[in-house]
């Protein structure tokens, strides 16, 4: 493939083009020499959960039916599907889990580097805990907060606190179907436990433990982490900034924070702005000390701080192409251990700091809260001191920065509609807004980068949806510009009309992927603002250009939740009819809404439109 059928990116093609020209190894190299891919794994149809196996079933009932413990194709898939839904739950919850950690130690006095940033929120949450605050100081109110948000992993009995933030009809649905979230941890371990030889063995009763396991992740995991992560660094408002690979910047020194969890990169940020580092950083021969984000972490601190965006998840490398990055810090996850490699071509340091998470070529700063501030100081310095070593003749940062407007938080957005969804609903209501798209999701090399995503949300707006985004699809949408009120002239004409009332962007920037939460509570307040279910909603999800595990689980709790997603990528699950059945119809008669696969992004725009028209009709709209 040419760089141009790559990506869509006019500076991602650059630097395809810069890596092809050096020989230097991309994702889409290690793609096409992974083809053609296996499609039993495909298929979801193998199966290596004991050591009698691996085995796989002929998709095609021309050979083996069953694994050897008697395991069908249907069992195969949900078990192998279950599994992914726990790692993604995992995922999320275990970032929330350190998060609520550091929000601890902080309120007890052995994390000074950190501060409660919302105290608002902090009581707000408090008294949605059960916890009296009257006669106690924030701190106390702040450790009582934090102990009962840690109990909400280890509980052994529901329902997970956040869950009755859903409109009561869905909670009651959830309560009948025996699918409410106790403990988050809980959930997740019996995942393990049913999908291991010989326990659960029937496709609906293991999917079913799949949406409880989502469930918990949404709208407990997630959640606990949005919610504590504010208070700890302040609930976004709007605010702009830039994205693309031209924020790299020539002159200054330039320090990528990479991964997820903001706990490291808010203190990066303020590192940064040291004035003995600063101070290096002129000696050394640069103007300044240039933190852009990638991925997640880069959309946590555009949030709350309006940092700059160097690109999304397939843009990792393309950065360190540009030969223009004194370093590379990481946490956890969607970081590539092809860095290690790609950074030893260039002058590039790759610091790993998660006590979790290393990967070949680094150097560990391990990163710790007791000393968080000194850790990230260190940190900045290795970058700066790095500086005098980038190589003038291999650097070439591509020109292309855009604008962008994000930090919409549901705080944010209520606030800009005036303290209540009302005129959101009036504008829904009278036809201006024919409802609302949730665009989220990663990007996948199977689907030409930023494609799938651009042209999805761009049918959207033109429809008058009005879009909300997170993670890579934010990223994605920020640099095609579609993240700028100025964007609302490729809306229709009822949307532009609101944006431009609004001053407000067609496409909202609502944060990192555990952000989706920040979706599931403005649709609750929709919800109940309107006396309906989410599944009566007209909205619809869609992860364009999905590939990590934690976007199945998302997926499976969106649609738990009762909003239909269509998705850009083809899940592992076609090698059982069961399960794709239940996946693409029968969800629908048990929670209200269902997934679908379309790769064709206008297509499925097409879709999420004609099912947000049934919406409205159903509600008489
Ligand atoms: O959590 S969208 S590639 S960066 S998994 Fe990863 Fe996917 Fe990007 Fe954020 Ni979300």
């Amino acid at each position: 493939k040419t760089a141009f059928e790559k990506s869509i990116d006019p500076a991602s093609q650059t630097l395809l083009q810069k890596a092809e020209n050096e020989g230097i190894e991309t994702a889409w190299d290690r793609y096409e020499q992974q083809l053609p891919q296996c499609s039993f794994g495909q298929l979801g149809v193998c199966c290596r959960n004991c050591n009698m196996g691996p085995c796989r079933i002929d998709p095609f009932g021309e050979g083996t039916e069953k694994g050897v413990c008697g395991a069908t194709a249907d069992i195969i898939v949900a078990r192998n599907l279950l599994r992914m839904i726990a790692a993604g739950a995992a995922a999320h919850s275990d970032h929330a889990r350190d998060a609520v950690l550091t929000f601890k130690k902080m309120s007890e006095g052995e994390a000074g580097s950190y501060k409660i940033k919302d105290e608002a929120k902090l009581f707000s949450l408090a008294s949605e805990y059960g916890i009296p605050a009257e006669g106690k100081s924030r701190e106390e109110v702040a450790v009582e907060l934090a102990n009962a948000m840690l109990l909400e992993f280890g509980k052994q009995n529901g329902p997970v606190l956040c869950t009755k933030r859903a409109p009561g009809v869905r909670l009651r649905l959830w309560s009948e179907l025996g699918i409410e979230p106790r403990g988050i941890d809980r959930e997740i371990v019996e995942c393990m436990h049913r999908t291991h030889i010989g326990v659960d063995n029937n496709a609906t009763h293991i999917l079913l433990q799949g949406l409880r396991t989502g469930i918990s992740d949404g709208w407990g995991g997630s959640m606990i982490a949005t919610d504590v992560q504010d208070i700890l660094f302040g609930t976004p408002e709007p605010k702009k900034s830039t994205v693309n690979l031209g924020v790299l910047s020539l002159e200054k020194v330039n320090l990528i924070v990479h991964g997820h969890e903001p706990i490291l990169s808010e203190m990066i940020v303020e590192a940064a702005e040291n004035p003995e580092l600063l101070e290096l950083a002129k000696e050394k021969g640069a103007s300044g000390i240039n933190v852009v984000g990638i991925c997640c972490t880069g959309n946590e601190t555009l949030m709350r701080h309006g940092t700059p965006i160097a690109g999304n998840f397939l843009q990792q490398e393309l950065a360190v192409i540009t030969g223009a990055v004194e370093a590379m810090v990481v946490d956890v996850q969607c970081i590539m251990p092809s860095l290690g490699g790609l950074t030893g071509c260039y002058h590039t340091k790759f610091i790993s700091t998660s006590p979790k998470a290393d990967f070949p070529g680094t150097v560990r700063m391990e990163f710790h809260e007791e000393k968080a501030y000194e850790t990230a100081k260190e940190i900045v310095r290795a970058a700066v001191e790095n500086f005098p070593n980038r190589n003038r003749e291999k650097v070439s940062i591509p020109e292309e920065k855009q604008e962008c407007m994000a930090g919409f938080s549901v705080e944010a957005i209520l606030n800009a509609l005036g303290g209540s969804p009302d005129p959101l609903i009036e504008a829904i209501a009278g036809g201006a807004v024919k409802g609302i798209g949730a665009v989220v999701g990663c990007n996948n090399v199977k689907v030409q980068h930023n494609y799938g995503h651009v042209n999805l949300v761009k049918e959207l707006i033109k429809n008058n949806v009005l879009v909300v985004t997170t993670g890579c699809n934010a990223i994605a949408c920020a640099e095609a510009g579609l993240l700028v009120p100025e964007a609302a002239v490729l809306a229709g004409e009822g949307l532009k009309g609101i944006c431009e009332a609004l001053g407000i962007p067609p496409v909202l920037h609502m944060g990192s992927c555990v952000d989706i939460s920040r979706i599931l509570v403005l649709a609750s307040a929709i919800a109940n603002r309107m006396g309906v279910d989410i599944s009566d909603l007209p909205a619809a999800g869609a992860a364009p250009e999905w590939m990590s595990e934690k976007a199945v689980s998302i997926g499976v709790y969106v649609v738990s939740s009762g909003i239909y997603t269509v998705l850009g990528t083809i899940p592992p699950v076609l090698g059982s009819q069961e399960v794709t059945a239940l996946l693409t119809k029968g969800l629908d008669s048990v929670v209200g809404a269902s997934f679908a696969v379309e790769p064709d992004p206008f297509k499925a725009a097409k879709m999420m439109l004609e099912h947000i028209d049934k919406k409205r009709k159903a509600l008489g709209l």
